[in-house]
């Protein structure tokens, strides 16, 4: 039998439609322009945008840290809408260190979340309600494709692991650009988008 003193403290949180996750302690992080450097097409509409005030593009909510591996861990990440040149906000990106999958939950907005295992390339919509499943071994990336903020869930195990330098060195095969008052899905050419 596991100690008692191995197990972690069930809990809920409640989502009040702002950053907060009610009484439970919360950690946020906010990435700004600047820290978008060498991920977007367009560097030099990033420069100016990081010269403009280095606004925030996203913010992720999360319950303090716990130290059991084997837990499922959960973020609320909310991107701003807007662009950088043509291409509409977006999250950093990264692979999992652990083959590990994780899921999406719509909250508010209308977005999508890109997904690359490096041979092929998937767009999946992201809207209130959605469930977006990335399995193990597939780089995501989370993108505000409407008008108003993007706010979903993130449930993950603990001990998944963000890798950003693949996604930084390989890109994810595709970019989403604002296309009339819609969007669009540029692939690139030797991957197959579907
Ligand atoms: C989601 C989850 C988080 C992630 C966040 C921002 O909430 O996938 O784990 O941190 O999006 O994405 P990124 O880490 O790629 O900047
Ligand atoms: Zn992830």
């Amino acid at each position: 039998m596991v100690s008692m003193a191995a197990l972690a403290n069930p809990f809920v949180a409640i989502l009040d439609g702002g950053d907060s996750l009610g009484d439970v302690a919360t950690t946020m992080s906010v990435c700004r322009y600047s820290d978008l450097a060498g991920l977007v097409a367009d560097e030099a509409a990033l420069a100016v945008l990081v010269d403009d005030g280095d606004r925030a593009v996203y913010r992720v909510a999360k319950p303090a840290s716990s130290q059991f591996g084997d837990e499922l861990r959960f973020a609320v990440t909310t991107i701003e809408s807007g662009v950088i040149g043509e291409e509409l906000h977006m999250t950093k990106g990264h692979l999992h260190v652990l083959p590990r999958a994780e899921m999406y939950v719509g909250l508010e907005g209308l977005g999508g979340v890109l997904l690359s295992d490096f041979q092929r390339v998937r767009w999946l919509e992201l809207r209130p309600r959605s469930i977006v499943t990335i399995p193990p071994g597939w780089a995501h990336r989370a993108v505000n494709v409407g008008h108003e903020r993007l706010r979903f869930i993130a449930i993950y195990p603990q001990d998944a692991g963000t890798d950003y330098a693949t996604v930084a060195a390989r890109g994810l095969g595709a970019r989403v650009v604002r296309h009339g008052d819609g969007y669009r899905v540029l692939g690139g050419d030797d991957l197959e988008l579907t």
